[in-house]
């Protein structure tokens, strides 16, 4: 059902800019498990994870979910009752796609796709909200907000789980963690012309930001707590506690 990821191997004049289409939703599973160091690690972690702070009677929500695979995690760990998740993403291929994946799993939570901006969706009640690497294509300005209306949309023990990719103050470490992430792709198949020409692309459309200014941002949001919980070269996972979970 899904290919390898030849797409940029292409000539760069027939790629254009970078979207979330078809021809992406084709390769992604390939794409992201080949691009993003511990990514399927971390979507294990963020299942078991949720069995603790997902609470009786609230809403889990995936923003930016793409093909479910954060949503698949939880709904298979989630021990809590009477629970909704809500997968939200932009590009109607993902959802169309993510539609077909979730019905194929039949757990009890049920889960509502929905093809949204994630800076419109309208957070209530939320236990845990997951921006697993989607932060990093919002527009900069609008970070603060949807930051801030996640955590209005918590109840009092929510928990956020953000994930990125990460750039950092240090120059000296962002050079040498750039060209291990380079090498982690080499080694994953990549060529150079592709993985060039796929940062040029990405380049445009992905903003990356340092763990200093993504915890600033949180604290102006008013999560009490926050600490990377994973990181793998240079992408990182950040939890964020509304307050006292314990
Ligand atoms: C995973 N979380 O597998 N509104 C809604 N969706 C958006 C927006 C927006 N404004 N901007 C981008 N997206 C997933 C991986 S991928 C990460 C997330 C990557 C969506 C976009 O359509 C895509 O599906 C997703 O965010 C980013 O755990 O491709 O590096």
């Amino acid at each position: 059902m899904y290919k390898r990821d030849t797409l940029f191997a292409l000539p760069l004049e027939k790629l254009g800019d970078w979207k979330f289409d078809k021809e992406i939703v084709e390769v992604f599973p390939d794409m992201i498990e080949r691009s993003i160091p511990g990514y399927s690690d971390l979507i294990s972690m963020i299942g078991i994870l949720s069995r603790h702070c997902v609470q009786n009677n609230s809403l889990i929500y995936d923003l930016g979910c793409s093909l479910g695979a954060a949503t698949l995690s939880v709904k298979k760990n989630i021990q809590a009752i009477g629970c909704k998740i809500i997968a939200v993403d932009n590009s109607p291929y993902m959802v169309d796609r993510c539609r077909h994946h979730i019905n194929i799993v039949n757990c009890n939570t049920p889960v509502e796709i929905i093809m949204m901006d994630i800076c419109k969706v309208s957070i209530h009640n939320a236990s845990l909200v997951l921006l697993n690497f989607t932060l990093q294509f919002i527009p900069i300005e609008d970070r603060q907000r949807l930051l801030d209306s996640i955590w209005r949309g918590m109840n009092l023990k929510g928990v956020l789980v953000l994930s990125e990719k990460l750039s950092f103050s240090d120059k000296e470490i962002e050079a040498l963690l750039l060209k291990t992430h380079y090498d982690f792709k080499r080694d994953n198949g990549y060529s150079a012309l592709e993985i060039q020409q796929k940062n040029r692309m990405l380049n445009k459309v992905m903003i990356t930001e340092n763990l200093e200014t993504h915890k600033k941002r949180l604290d102006i949001a008013g999560f009490e707590h926050h600490n990377l919980w994973f990181q793998s070269i240079n992408f990182g996972s950040l939890l964020a506690l509304k307050s006292n979970i314990n």
